[in-house]
């Protein structure tokens, strides 16, 4: 039996019941990387394939609870959060974090995915949020990780090329967090390649992979963003980590597969040998 504690992260994010993102996926995912998966549930979603029609949030006192049980227990050496829905909810991580010292170049990284929308363009988070993210999350992120559609909400630039991509790095990177990695999932320029820009305010990283054709991509930032948690954890760095998390996404989406009418989910299982066929 082992005697040694794996890596500890927390996932601060809402439940999926089709089972394809949010706490799904970055349960599976934070696992498949190695590490003791923590969660904090912030709101519950009615959902399947085809769509959400439902989001029961939690009370932020309670969200903010979970996140200080585990600290102070536990322990977490890497935290990353997903659908936060609320300002309210918002406002109590931010005041949990520096509790217990999370992000804002505390002892613990804290990676931001500013989750907005479903991929069917199902709301996710409250309109008055987006301030909340902005003046309270982003500066105390070690890394912010917006697609296209959350980078045009929050600094307003339609990233439609190469060009705007870096201008929305650096818009971004002024509202405060360490790192911004821009992920060029939905840039259609883009033939075959999928590039994503990470920026540290000083120097420009282009990641590419392979953009796969599929609709099955359900759950793929969610899983990037806590792959890399789950390599900060582990003490790399924040380039490093964004190079595995996105080495570990690329195969998450080969992987991929359909489910129900609508858009599969990624497998952040994938690296998992099927010891059940042996
Ligand atoms: O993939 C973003 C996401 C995160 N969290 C929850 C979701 C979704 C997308 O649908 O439902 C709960």
């Amino acid at each position: 039996m082992a005697t040694k504690t794996p890596p500890r992260v927390m996932t601060i994010a809402g439940t999926d019941s089709a089972g394809g993102a949010g706490v799904a996926a970055d349960l599976r995912a934070l696992t498949a990387c190695g590490v003791h998966a923590c969660l904090a549930v912030t709101a519950v979603t009615v959902q399947n394939t085809v769509g959400v029609t439902g989001v029961h949030t939690l009370p932020p006192e309670t969200v903010a609870a979970q996140i200080q049980a585990v600290a102070t227990d536990v322990g977490l050496d890497a935290v990353k959060t997903g659908m936060l829905a609320t300002s309210a909810i918002i406002e109590a991580i931010a005041e949990a974090c520096d509790r217990v010292g999370i992000g804002a170049d505390g002892p613990t990284p804290f990676v931001v995915d500013p989750v907005a929308a479903s991929v069917h363009g199902d709301q996710l988070l409250a309109d008055d949020a987006l301030d909340a993210f902005r003046s309270l999350l982003f500066p105390r992120a070690t890394l912010i990780t917006p697609n296209l559609d959350e980078v045009r909400l929050f600094v307003g630039v339609d990233v439609h090329d190469r060009a705007a991509q870096y201008e929305a790095a650096k818009l971004l990177h002024a509202m405060g967090p360490r790192y911004v990695l821009v992920k060029g999932g939905h840039l259609v320029e883009d033939a075959d390649v999928c590039v994503d820009l990470l920026y540290d305010g000083h120097t420009f990283t282009e990641l590419l992979g392979p953009r796969f054709a599929t609709g099955d991509t359900h759950g793929s930032g969610d899983s990037m963003a806590s792959a890399t948690a789950a390599a900060l954890a582990r003490g790399m760095s924040v380039p490093d980590a964004v190079a595995l998390g996105k080495r570990y996404v690329v195969e998450a989406v080969r992987h991929a597969y359909p489910l129900g009418a609508g858009h599969g989910p990624v497998s952040p299982l994938w690296a998992i040998d099927p010891w059940w066929e042996r």
